[in-house]
């Protein structure tokens, strides 16, 4: 598209035009974050994806990408965060459709058998709109939603699609794999896994 982004009008334009992008093999970065730029939230198209949780944040799976990337839309209830966490060789683009969030970036941890800190790199704020990137060789990051008031909605895409990540604890380095599980697909509630079901009784 030799940089040049039609805006997308609705979000099922958005999700046609990643299909095109991501059907040549190679990623254009700046290309797709631009695309997802022009996209103006507009809940009315995405609430019925946006299911919550009252105790932790939500993955739900908007689109599937032919197998090329996953798009899915986050739901964070006031103070709810993720872990610290690696992006599993993958481009991880979030673009913020309602609300505030926080990105707090760190460093991977230096190879070494010492318990170690890890090393907080930056504090980033991103308000409704703004689009951010990351991927395993920029670092780890953590991603929050400080207000006690509001809600936030995220959109993220991963390409190519994983399912499990690596969390760190921040004053050890300790490392652990970790599954990811969607709350709902196509906007239709997963059923409960064991996990899940134990956690609740
Ligand atoms: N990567 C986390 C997840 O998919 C969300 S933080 O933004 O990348 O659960
Ligand atoms: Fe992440």
């Amino acid at each position: 598209m030799n940089g040049f982004v039609r805006k997308p009008q609705t979000l099922d334009e958005l999700i046609r035009s990643l299909h095109v992008l991501f059907d040549d093999d190679k990623v254009d970065i700046d290309e797709v974050k631009s695309l997802l730029y022009a996209y103006k939230s507009n809940p009315d198209e995405w609430m019925r994806f946006a299911k919550f949780d009252s105790y932790r944040y939500t993955r739900n799976l908007v689109d599937a990408g032919n197998g090329k990337f996953n798009l899915m839309i986050l739901c964070w209830g006031e103070g709810h965060g993720s872990s610290i966490h690696d992006h599993t060789n993958s481009h991880c683009f979030v673009k913020i459709l309602q609300g505030q969030m926080k990105e707090t970036l760190y460093n991977w941890p230096t190879k070494s058998n010492h318990k170690q800190q890890l090393n907080k790199k930056a504090e980033l704020l991103y308000d409704s709109g703004q689009v951010t990137y990351i991927n395993d060789s920029i670092g780890l990051h953590q991603v929050e939603n400080l207000s006690h008031s509001e809600s936030a909605v995220t959109l993220h895409l991963y390409s190519p699609p994983f399912d499990q990540c690596c969390c760190f604890d921040q004053r050890s380095g300790h490392r652990y794999p970790v599954k990811m599980t969607f709350h709902s697909k196509f906007g239709e509630r997963t059923p409960f896994t064991t996990e899940e079901i134990a956690e609740n009784n």
